[in-house]
């Protein structure tokens, strides 16, 4: 009796295992939701990351960005350059972290502190636009949109 309650027992965790892993690979593969990372403080910096790295180029979609505030000093904003989006993720006075979920369009976006925009702001590009002026250029940068040339005759 006991033996077939522990084999039970293991076939439901296993299941369960499965289909645990499942979700989740199904998730990262169609990437309904990225998730970037924003910090600001607690010096006057500011920085929006995806896996550890600086963004400078998203495609366009659906974004989760937890904010973490270390400074009551400075907020988080971000918006899309011509004001068509303004999103504050956190406010003066804020020290924590906030998530915000943004779907983000083809354009050039910015966040920054609004107290201090003048020097604690990033920008990046959303689809395959042109890159920003003083970032280097490259002439390909757009290259991984299209995914298959099948262009032969
Ligand atoms: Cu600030």
């Amino acid at each position: 009796m006991v033996g077939k309650a522990l084999a039970l027992a293991c076939t439901g965790a296993a299941g369960a295992a499965l289909a645990l892993s499942a979700v989740g690979s199904a998730g990262d593969r169609s990437g309904s939701v990225i998730v970037l990372r924003g910090t600001v403080g607690p010096g006057f910096t500011i920085n929006l990351t995806r896996n550890g790295r600086r963004v400078t180029r998203l495609a366009p979609g659906l974004y989760r960005i937890i904010v973490s505030d270390r400074s009551s000093i400075h907020n988080f904003k971000l918006e899309k350059s011509g004001g068509a989006f303004e999103r504050r993720a956190t406010t003066i006075g804020f020290v924590g972290a906030r998530t915000i979920t943004v779907r983000l369009t083809a354009g050039r976006w910015e966040y920054y502190c609004q107290p201090h925009e003048s020097s604690m702001k990033g920008h990046f590009i959303v689809g395959s636009g042109p890159a920003a002026p003083q970032t280097t250029t490259t002439d390909d940068e757009a290259g991984d949109d299209h995914g298959g040339n099948s262009g032969r005759g």
